[in-house]
């Protein structure tokens, strides 16, 4: 701890009282916890991640949340493959591309940190250590402040990832010490739903909203497992914007798999439509985020 007087962890928020007219869909197409063995229609190749960037793209999505596997279908930081991913998905897409620096539970942060090598256009920034099920997944806060530094230093736009409400808290203390991130836009991204983060419910994550400070400019949520459904509809009539995908669900319907995130992108491009809040072409995603042209 500092001698230094600490930031207020409370103080002015934002609960948006205007919502944006289109609505950012954010697809994770793969994460780092499905083993290919258990879910083989998981994208997990290059050509497997770059089809299904297009297809998701096609069906209404603006931003991809990359995490990569290795030959073995494992989780992997390869520089290479990060990089060739990144690559290819720019040459085949227009999404925005942001990688995980999230990785795996079992990735060192050191190692997490050199994922910005990559040059994507954003990166995940998780606000805070949460139980993850049986494991830690760890973001202390001298390593928050490490990558934030490293993000403006690289021109990436960090999303901020909120797994729980002390999140939010630390969010606060981060914008308050290190400034506005790279591109001058602050969204956030609610993961709702982690055994161990806050739950996926409608009470939980509006909690959450409240106590967003003012900085922030977008927000967008995610519901792990059956909490998908409930966490959109719940963000959409809030004003928020949308993450699905099979990083974070793997039923599209009782006693149905997803097989194929597409299938997730479609069906929340219709509820946004349905709510009149339609999908964001990738143009103006950049734009909402603050994100360069590379
Ligand atoms: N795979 C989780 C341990 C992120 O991408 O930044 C972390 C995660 C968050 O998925
Ligand atoms: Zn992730």
């Amino acid at each position: 701890m500092s001698q230094s007087r600490p930031p207020p962890l409370t103080g002015p928020t934002s609960t948006p009282t205007r919502p944006s007219a289109h609505t950012l869909i954010t697809f994770a197409p793969t994460g780092a916890e499905s083993t290919k063995v258990d879910v083989p229609q998981l994208p997990t190749t290059l050509e497997e991640l770059v089809d299904t960037a297009r297809r998701c793209e096609a069906a209404g999505a603006a931003l991809i949340h990359l995490h990569i596997r290795d030959a073995e279908h494992r989780p992997t930081l390869d520089a290479g493959r990060l990089r060739a991913s990144v690559e290819a998905v720019r040459e085949q897409t227009d999404l925005v591309v942001q990688l995980s620096t999230g990785g795996s539970v079992h990735d060192p942060l050191d190692q997490r940190l050199t994922v910005l090598d990559a040059a994507p256009d954003s990166c995940s920034l998780t606000c805070g250590t949460t139980n993850f099920g049986d494991d830690v997944f760890l973001n202390p806060w001298p390593f928050m402040v490490q990558l934030f530094r490293q993000s403006v230093e690289r021109e990436v736009v960090p999303e901020f990832e909120l797994f729980d409400l002390g999140h939010v808290a630390a969010l606060r203390r981060l914008l308050d010490q290190e400034g506005l991130p790279f591109g001058g836009k602050v969204h956030v991204d609610f993961v709702t739903g982690v055994p161990g983060g806050m739950p996926g419910t409608v009470a939980a994550l509006m909690a959450g909203v409240a106590l967003l400070p003012p900085s922030v400019t977008s927000w967008s949520a995610t519901g792990i497992g059956r909490a998908h459904l409930p966490i959109a509809a719940a963000a959409l009539a809030a004003g928020g914007h949308l993450r699905v995908g099979m990083e974070d669900n793997l039923v599209y319907a009782r006693g149905r798999a997803v097989e194929h995130n597409d299938e997730l992108v479609s069906r929340a491009a219709e509820l946004c439509t349905l709510m009149q809040r339609p999908p964001m072409t990738t143009a103006a995603a950049r734009e909402l985020l603050g994100v360069k042209r590379r």
